[in-house]
């Protein structure tokens, strides 16, 4: 009975559409987002991960105008948001916004 219990809660995982998701992330390397344009599926999570000094934000939206969808305001280590809607998640940094720039791309499964 157990077993079937298991079995029933793997299948409805499964056939939920949401599957497995993945943390991907991009790194913060000498004022550049790498890579800057990144695919994930729908439901995954993207790590920014700031490896400098320097202060950077990760700001959704086409530099230098903020669209709102997400925003970290001084990344001194780690940024990570979960996106739960297809579409391009263009993003970039508010202090160096003619710099550093990338995009999100997000799949439907
Ligand atoms: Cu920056």
């Amino acid at each position: 009975m157990k077993k079937l219990l298991i079995l029933t809660s793997i299948f409805l995982l499964l056939g939920s559409g949401q599957g497995w998701s993945e943390t991907v992330e991009v790194k913060i390397i000498k004022s550049t987002f790498i890579p800057t344009v990144i695919k994930v599926k729908k439901g995954d999570t993207v790590r920014w991960v700031n490896t400098e000094e320097l202060l950077h934000t990760v700001t959704s939206g086409k530099a230098p105008m903020s669209d709102g969808k997400f925003n970290a305001a001084y990344v001194k280590k780690e940024f990570e948001v979960t996106l739960d809607k297809a579409g391009f998640y263009d993003y970039y940094c508010e202090l160096h916004p003619a710099i550093m720039r990338g995009v999100v791309i997000v799949e439907d499964h």
